[in-house]
């Protein structure tokens, strides 16, 4: 089992979150029928039906349907995988489980036929074709797979023999005991010798196996691949619902080796489900499903599934709350939870819990006395920590359950989805989630590779991690540039947006957005960060002129000294000191701009502008305060001298202010970040980080027209046309959704605390690191962690290597290499701050993973002695950082 995720996130979608007053009010809409609530007033809907997060390559595959009516290359696809997965040779494709027993009832059940089976499922379809529905028992199962007596099984088909078309099993007998394997063999045997045929529900196959290959002698070690295939050999005929185990939202198929009964379903399928090539499932869904089969089998990916439905089940059963442990989540034991609620246990819980917290446990199918409520875990959708909290609530609304009034039903249904209740609604307390308020929409398979490969993968990159390849990699921590997880609603802006040279929706929601988060009257569009600092140094500075900023960042000074101007540092001493936690170590130190302005008046030169960082990037992601922002701009008004903003990491400086300074813990982001604007007079932006595009930047200024023109005038000329500077519609569409997300209080402090819970983590450990922890990176102090190397041996860089060797982590050299050499003297800088930066994506990474990430730290620092220095074996002479190469010295 892997310590972490086996992917990353690729995409999200918001929660939607409501108090319990709404709730009530929604709940008495629906008549306390908590499965007819519409999904958007649901805060975690827990279901596996369908609802997994797709991978990436699924999610493109939606866009890969031919959606022809016959004979899709869709269908050829799934097909040969269907092949693959299963070992079975005939596949007939099929809407879902429904669509399957439908062909299998309508093709084989008659009057006077029998059925027999493990699973509630089929009696309503078998007993609608005339035919009659025996279920057998199966003990419950616990850890170890459950046992249907087979005895009992001979009898029913000795009874009714010739009468039986089929037996129905379900690997999991109602969803939560798995059938013990020795039994399964056992049916077919039994099957074979009465004629009859095993159709065996395989929709949770994957989970089936793994479970077999954990408690089933015989089967342990094997791969969950390999025991798949050995479970279908069994089946006559297997069902497939896709929506569960192969991660689609909908589809299957029934697969046989045997082509007279493929003939029946395929003559069959034209009837109820749509052509044989694609029965009921569109070009896209196939294409889906193929992709889902083959992830389904992968171990890692089965692995990780099951451990979250364990972990839920593991932490509710700590907590003492009675349930059953199935494939999909777990079962809640309403009847020993509500005693007192008769035959609606499990609906009064459902009501409850949906009142307290907004979390969806709900039932379906035909109306029965209900004493188990299901709680299942969708696939790959919720980060651990969520499932943490939502046991938390659980266990929250059964300690209060002895107070639960019973519900009343108002009517006599067939079906739950019919129910209607009356409830004299108890006194509950609101429970209120605090961790990442979105979930996992898709995900990005990550490199899992083993610590060999990884070393040799380092001996090719020269113990450089810029020269990895990010398949190699498993937690990409290198930057935080244009590496977020975009949301549901930034990928429906993206594909709405129509491209076009003049001037687009797009481009007008992005002044309108910009206006409405920055308060600066003027936006000019760029393809990234760098172009707007181009434009603006090229405006404002002229040559000898002064710049001072709050420390340098690479692309900007590089800018600032291409159009003449000479950089000064005028940040706060405390920004050098790597053990000082001083809470707003990205100051500019005042003293050192009046000084600064003291020398440039006695020289007869100007100073061009202030260059001022939010959350300074090179001193470790450290905030400026609000006083700061408004004493310097306060010195400079008066003047005459512009203060202009790099805000790329403006709103993790506004969390920072509304975290650390008692003025503004009452104030919303969105608010301190407008404050922070007023108190300047533009801006460059690079939007890859903080406004969570993948691509795009900005350059605003606060009113000033003669600057915004020549601004203008300026972007024609390189970049692109005035109402994009060259980014695509689609960037800035989601761009300004980004801008709007960005301010989101509960999102930027889920962001900033994912930071400050990696810092906490080593700095408990010992681990040195810069303190106070930043906003977008943890920075490791490499000449404290490898304080037996010298710096010209680079120890930034040898760390860097040996925690991607160790972990499969990828981080960034900032030190010695970075800094280069001087060209006076030949030396390396050897710059006061040896660093490593781990730099954190925005929403792409759990909090599982920066356990992961800590844990391998943690365990290189206990070694740190017995890592060795480097040398180069190659050395550009420009930006050297980027290509250059190194081997380890000897002894
Ligand atoms: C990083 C990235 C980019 C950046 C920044 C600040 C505070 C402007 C920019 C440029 C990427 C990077 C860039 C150069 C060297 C190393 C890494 N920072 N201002 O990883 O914006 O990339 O959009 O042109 O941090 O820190 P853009």
């Amino acid at each position: 089992m892997a310590k972490h995720e086996p992917h990353k996130i690729k995409s999200i979608r918001h929660i939607n979150f409501s108090d319990l007053s709404e709730r009530l009010r929604y709940l008495r809409n629906v008549d306390f029928n908590v499965g007819s609530l519409p999904s958007s007033l649901v805060t975690f809907d827990m279901v596996s039906q369908g609802s997994s997060a797709m991978s990436q390559e699924q999610v493109g595959a939606l866009f890969l349907g031919d959606e022809a009516y016959a004979g899709a290359r869709n269908f050829i696809t799934l097909n040969l995988r269907a092949q693959e997965v299963f070992g079975l040779e005939f596949i007939c494709p099929i809407h879902n489980l429904y669509g399957g027993m439908k062909l299998l009832s309508a093709i084989k059940v008659t009057k006077d036929t029998f059925v027999g089976g493990n699973s509630p499922a089929p009696r309503g379809m078998v007993e609608y074709f005339g035919g009659d529905y025996t279920q057998f028992s199966q003990d419950e199962a616990g850890e170890s797979p459950g046992k249907i007596d087979v005895d009992d099984v001979r009898r029913f088909l000795a009874e009714n023999a010739g009468k039986v078309p089929f037996l129905y099993i379900d690997l999991y007998s109602g969803g939560c005991f798995p059938i013990a394997f020795d039994t399964l063999k056992a049916l077919r045997e039994a099957a074979d010798t009465a004629g009859t045929l095993l159709v065996i529900d395989a929709s949770c196959v994957a989970q089936y196996a793994l479970h077999l290959i954990n408690h089933t002698e015989p089967i342990k070690g094997k791969k969950v691949s390999e025991v798949v295939k050995q479970v279908s050999a069994l089946a006559h005929t297997i069902v497939f619902d896709a929506g569960q185990d192969a991660m689609s939202n909908v589809g299957g198929f029934l697969a046989t080796n045997d082509s007279g009964e493929h003939e029946k379903y395929q003559n069959e399928v034209v009837v109820f489900e749509g052509l044989h090539t694609y029965g009921g499932m569109a070009g896209r869904t196939m294409e889906v499903v193929a992709i889902g089969l083959e992830e389904m089998t992968e171990d890692l990916q089965a692995e990780w599934i099951a451990h979250q439905v364990g972990f839920l089940a593991a932490t509710l059963e700590e907590a003492g709350i009675p349930l059953h442990r199935g494939s999909c989540g777990v079962y809640l034991r309403a009847d020993k939870i509500l005693p007192q609620a008769g035959g609606h246990a499990a609906a009064v819980l459902s009501a409850a819990l949906y009142l307290a917290s907004g979390i969806r446990a709900h039932l379906e199918g035909p109306y029965r006395k209900n004493a188990l409520l299901p709680v299942s875990v969708p696939r790959r959708a919720l980060m651990t920590t969520q499932l943490a909290e939502i046991a938390e609530a659980i266990v929250e609304v059964v300690k209060q359950a002895e107070a639960f009034p019973p519900l009343d039903l108002l009517n006599e249904p067939d079906y739950f989805y019919e129910a209607r209740y009356e409830w004299i609604v108890p006194h509950l307390e609101d429970f209120l989630f605090v961790n990442e308020p979105y979930v996992i929409h898709s995900i990005e398979h990550v490199g899992m590779k083993t610590r060999e490969e990884r070393q040799k993968a380092m001996d090719e990159a020269g113990y450089n991690t810029f020269l990895l390849m990010s398949e190699d990699v498993s937690i990409d921590l290198l930057t935080d540039s244009g590496t977020s997880a975009m949301s549901v609603d930034q990928w429906l802006r993206y594909l709405d947006a129509r491209e076009t040279p003049a001037a687009s929706d797009a481009y007008y929601d992005i002044l309108e957005s910009s206006w409405e988060t920055y308060g600066h009257k003027h936006v000019i569009m760029t393809h990234q960060g760098r172009a707007a600092e181009h434009i603006m140094s090229q405006l404002f500075i002229e040559e000898g002129d002064y710049v001072p900023g709050n420390m340098y960042f690479t692309t900007t000074k590089l800018h600032q000294e291409m159009a003449g101007g000479v950089f000064v540092d005028v940040i706060v001493d405390e920004a050098h000191q790597t053990d000082s936690d001083f809470p707003w170590k990205g100051n500019i130190d005042l003293d050192k701009l009046k000084d600064l302005y003291e020398k440039a008046r006695s020289e007869g030169k100007k100073i061009a502008y202030v260059s001022y960082e939010f959350d300074v990037n090179m001193a470790g992601g450290q905030p400026v305060s609000m006083d700061n922002i408004k004493e310097v701009y306060a010195f400079c008004k008066p003047r005459g001298i512009p203060v202009f903003f790099d805000a790329t990491r403006c709103a993790e400086n506004a969390r920072f202010i509304q975290n650390r300074d008692p003025n503004y813990e009452d104030a919303a982001v969105a608010d301190i970040l407008l404050e922070m604007f007023s108190y300047g007079d533009g801006a460059t932006i690079s939007s890859k980080k903080d406004m969570l595009t993948n691509l795009s930047g900005s350059l605003v200024f606060k009113d000033n027209e003669e600057w915004y023109r020549k601004g203008l005038q300026m972007l024609q000329l390189f970049e692109g046309p005035s109402s994009s500077g060259g980014t695509s519609a689609g960037d800035m569409a989601a761009h300004a959704q980004g801008l709007r997300e960005m301010v989101d209080d509960a999102y930027i402090n889920s962001r900033v605390e994912q930071t400050e819970y990696l810092g906490a983590l080593l700095k408990d450990a010992g681990v040195p690191i810069v303190l106070p922890p930043g906003g977008h990176a943890i920075f490791l102090d490499a000449r404290a962690f490898l304080s037996h190397l010298d710096q010209d041996l680079f120890p930034a860089q040898m760390l860097a290597s040996q925690i991607f060797i160790e972990t499969g982590v990828r981080s960034m050299e900032r030190g010695n290499v970075s800094k280069g050499r001087d060209p006076k003297t030949g030396k390396n800088y050897r710059p006061a701050l040896e660093l490593v930066r781990l730099t954190i994506p925005r929403r792409v990474y759990t909090k599982g993973h920066m356990k992961a990430v800590a844990e391998g730290i943690i365990e290189l620092y206990q070694k740190r002695e017995t890592i060795k220095g480097l040398t180069f074996t190659y050395e550009p002479k420009k930006l050297r950082f980027f290509q250059s190469r190194f081997e380890p010295v000897a002894d």
